[in-house]
């Protein structure tokens, strides 16, 4: 049974945990408490970042490493060989690039989520220390603009799930499962946000998770 450590909103948790359901690997998802990472902590050596997964002695860390790992656990059809440059890549501009944008346009609504108010106030905290003071405001503020950021940088990507219906050809693969972990957060903050992007957006994260 594979362990992955998690917190609810986290798109790199989720890109890990939609993985491992296309997989249809056996796992138990472990909801970090964002005020307590003792256990966290204590498993990793030391990280208070998320995803982590413990599995059969292994301890792995970081998402692309934890993909890789379990991209190599069992045969599946999610990265054909001769398109392997293509998916990874797109999966290495959705976890950069795009989640540079798309982090910003959710964190307002991922702060007003967390269930004490500790918890709300560290995670603003930890956010103006990597980015300014007032920057959580600032994103609230700037919604439009990000917005329309995003339809920039998705215009590309909803050209070819119109004609193909997945990112890199007409089957799901690594590609759109990284793709869904970066718009599951945005859904998971406000699902507003993402018909605010496209109104094809819902109805691709439907067919990802159902395939
Ligand atoms: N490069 C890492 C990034 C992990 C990361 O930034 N995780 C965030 C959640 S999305 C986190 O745990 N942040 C710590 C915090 O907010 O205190 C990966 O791909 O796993």
């Amino acid at each position: 049974m594979i362990k992955l450590y998690r917190f609810p909103y986290s798109c790199y948790a989720l890109k890990v945990q939609y993985l491992l359901d296309k997989l249809k690997l056996e796992y138990e998802a472990i909801n970090v408490p964002y005020g307590d990472r003792t256990e966290l902590v204590e498993v990793t050596g030391g990280r208070v970042v998320v995803p982590a997964i413990a599995h059969d002695g292994h301890i792995v860390v970081e998402s692309r490493t934890i993909c890789e790992y379990l991209l190599g656990l069992i045969d599946h059809e999610l990265v054909p060989t001769a398109k392997a440059a293509t998916i990874w890549a797109y999966a290495d501009w959705c976890d950069s690039i795009l989640e540079d944008v798309l982090f910003r346009l959710a964190t307002p609504g991922i702060a007003d989520k967390f269930p004490t108010s500790f918890e709300r106030a560290l995670f603003v905290f930890i956010k103006e220390r990597k980015f300014g003071t007032g920057c959580v405001e600032a994103w609230q503020k700037t919604q439009p603009d990000l917005i329309n950021n995003a339809k920039v940088l998705l215009g590309k990507t909803l050209e070819s799930i119109a004609v193909n219906g997945y990112v890199a050809g007409e089957t799901v693969s690594y590609a759109d499962v990284t793709l869904l972990g970066h718009l599951a957060m945005v859904e998971y903050a406000n699902p507003q946000l993402l018909s605010a992007i496209s109104e094809e957006l819902p109805r691709y994260m439907a067919r990802v998770r159902a395939a």
